[in-house]
């Protein structure tokens, strides 16, 4: 709980951005910042933990404790972070390769465990830092340093290894809309488990335009959808369209005579079952639709840092072993002659 009233300024450090100018990085820091000033917490209380990677510069430019750790290694050093200490609110700072590549595993496994901790994947669809080689992300024939000839891959969706891992809590957004993100955030740190929070990021330097289909003035409308829960799926520019599900498929519908809201999904985050919201998360402009965005998946389960607490208190409370002499003279002990 917070005793303080902050504003976004007291999350500044005083280090030199060092991102190229216009990458999408500084926006989600503005973001991170605004959204760490409304939530409920003490400044001390934040722990801003980091891999490797352009966006792993992150917790230089927050004034709050943070780690910029080693590649890959976010998730294990956020999980240790939380769990030895779950009264801090631990923001993890990631990229797609230091996330899906060579985190893949610590990725799953913190989010299968729901760890209580919020998890920003800054999703750019290539490694930014070493200049431009190909990543989990990157789509299928993407030239790159590392793919010339285009990448024989095909890409991870971050949210689809969310929900095969369990996860409970999924977002997307982008980082041009610096207020919708600000509320995401302010959401997943509500939510209890671990909250993943993909926001799609423009290298502007080695992956310039990635998501032009979906941020561009003249299709921005028609590709993107703002899900939020309760309300129904409409998306375009007056919100003439929407989705429905026909058969075991979604459809987008234009609304008419024949058509209306009625007839149209109402979003629910809290649905248990994940069937709906992976098919939302796999939603893409190649496949005729529009890119889901808002909080997908928000689902109540108990977080690991908290049972590990309770397990804790309860093996304390029955032990016969309160001291270190209790151990000594617990029977398992003998005498060397
Ligand atoms: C063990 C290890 N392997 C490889 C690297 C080289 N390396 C540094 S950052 C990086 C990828 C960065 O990409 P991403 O995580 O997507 O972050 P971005 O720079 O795009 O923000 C790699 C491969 C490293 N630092 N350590
Ligand atoms: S290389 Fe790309 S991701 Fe890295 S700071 Fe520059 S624009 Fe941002």
């Amino acid at each position: 709980m917070s005793d303080q009233k902050y504003t976004f300024k007291d999350f500044k450090s005083d280090q030199e951005n060092r991102w190229c100018p216009g990458c999408g990085d500084t926006a989600i820091l503005m973001a991170v910042q605004k959204a760490m000033a409304e939530m409920d917490h003490n400044k001390e209380d934040y722990a801003v933990i980091s891999g490797i990677g352009c966006s792993s510069r992150f917790p230089y430019y927050m004034n709050t404790y943070g780690f910029h750790g080693i590649h890959g290694r976010a998730g294990a050093l956020a999980s240790g972070v939380k769990t030895a200490n779950p009264k801090l609110s631990v923001w993890q700072i990631t990229g797609d390769g230091d996330a899906l590549a060579i985190g893949g595993n610590h990725f799953i496994h913190e989010i299968r465990r729901n760890i209580n901790l919020n998890l920003v994947l800054f999703n750019n669809q290539i490694y930014g830092l070493t200049k431009g080689q190909y990543s989990p992300t990157s789509l299928f024939g993407q030239v790159t340093k590392s793919s010339p000839y285009g990448t024989v891959e095909q890409p991870f969706h971050p949210g689809e290894l969310v929900i095969g891992a369990q996860g409970k809590f999924f977002a997307r957004s982008i980082d041009n809309k610096v207020k919708e993100t600000t509320s995401i955030l302010i959401e997943a740190d509500k939510h209890t488990g671990t909250s993943v929070v993909e926001v799609l990021q423009n290298c502007v330097i080695f992956n310039d335009g990635a998501y032009n289909a979906i941020t561009s003035k003249e299709t921005r409308d028609d590709n993107q959808i703002w899900l939020e829960h309760g309300k129904p799926m409409l998306f375009g520019k007056d919100k003439e369209k929407g989705l429905i599900v026909d058969g075991m498929k979604l459809r987008v519908v234009h609304l008419s005579d024949r058509i209306s809201v009625e007839n149209i999904l109402v979003h629910d985050a809290h649905e248990t079952d994940p069937s709906l919201h992976l098919a939302l998360i796999n939603m893409s402009v190649t496949n005729g639709f529009p890119v889901a965005f808002g909080i997908i998946r928000q689902v109540e389960a108990p977080a690991y840092d908290e049972l590990v607490e309770q397990q804790i208190a309860n093996v304390q409370a029955k032990s016969k072993i309160k001291n270190m002499d209790d151990v000594l003279n617990s029977g398992s002990t003998w005498v060397i002659e």
